[in-house]
């Protein structure tokens, strides 16, 4: 059973929302191209409190139930089964979609036989890296697709050094033309 998780495509990490990854919008086209080959998909949230500690390390983003949590309005989300809400605590960053708090996503995907686990979004340096890395962890065989994340790179190299992170965990790299 393989799996796909769209990780935070949120107006907030597109252009013109709060905490904006340069071009993260190119990669809705792909994902669209993408979902429906999967037996399942899922997609988190970034779903934070106004008054977080997470803001006290970035610009406020992602509130919950407010426009820029929304999802990006080209998402096509027909085929989200479950959806991962994280962050969603007042000490908590929640970075990786497996520190979800309204699933538990390793017994989740377990109890649906999911084995290979696949993972597009926003941000490669950030919760997508987070994601890729407790995937791996947890065992699932893990894929993440180049063209179809893109990074904060707050630090420029940081995308770099998180693809090499990814990889040194045992994650592969793939393109949406390989799948
Ligand atoms: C993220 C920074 C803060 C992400 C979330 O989705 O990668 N990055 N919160
Ligand atoms: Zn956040």
């Amino acid at each position: 059973m393989k799996a796909l998780i769209i990780v935070d495509v949120q107006n907030d990490f597109c252009p013109g929302g709060a905490l904006a990854v340069k071009d993260g919008d190119d990669i809705v086209p792909v994902i669209n191209r993408i979902a429906g080959r999967f037996d399942l998909v899922l997609a988190s949230r970034d779903w934070h409190p106004e008054n977080s500690i997470h803001f006290d390390k970035w610009p406020v983003h992602c509130v919950r139930n407010t426009p820029g949590a929304d999802y990006h309005p080209d998402l096509e989300t027909a085929l989200i089964r479950q959806e991962l809400l994280k962050g969603t605590g007042n000490h908590d960053d929640g970075y990786s979609a497996f520190e979800a708090t309204n699933i538990n996503l390793a017994d989740f995907l377990k109890e649906k036989g999911v084995t290979d686990l696949y993972i597009a979004g926003l941000a490669t340096d950030y919760c997508v890296k987070a994601t890729a890395l407790d995937a791996c962890k947890k065992g699932f065989h893990t894929y993440v697709f180049t063209d179809a994340v893109k990074a904060v790179n707050a630090i420029p190299g940081d995308e770099e050094k998180a693809l090499t992170e990814m990889k040194a965990a045992g994650c592969k790299m793939i393109t949406s033309m390989q799948l």
